[in-house]
């Protein structure tokens, strides 16, 4: 009886999930720091003190995560962004990239 060696259960395991998505927030000149920290918390869940730091990191090195998803929740969060800063005024962008 052939048995399957481990990675090849590995590989149709890996196979059979969906990919996951990280979700980028990207930093500019004209973004109010406290929308950044509001959309962090109302879009992403994050916590006041998660939200700071996430901001910050975005702030100082350009982007930063917030979180990874699927490809469908990540393009969601990304249009919930877009259109919560064209609301409010803010030039903010959200991207993803395949982790
Ligand atoms: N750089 C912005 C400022 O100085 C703040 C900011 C942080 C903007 C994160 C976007 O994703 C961002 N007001």
């Amino acid at each position: 009886m052939s048995t399957k060696k481990e990675y090849e259960l590995d590989e149709e395991l890996s196979l059979m999930e969906p990919k996951q998505y990280n979700v980028l927030l990207l930093n500019d000149d004209y973004t109010s720091m406290d929308f950044v920290v509001e959309v962090l918390m109302n879009i992403f869940h994050k916590s006041y003190a998660e939200a700071e730091v996430i901001m910050l990191e975005v702030h100082r090195k350009d982007r930063g995560s917030c979180g990874v998803f699927t490809y469908e929740v990540a393009e969601t969060k990304i249009m919930q962004v877009s259109k919560l800063a064209r609301e409010q005024g803010h030039p903010l962008k959200a991207t993803m990239e395949e982790v």
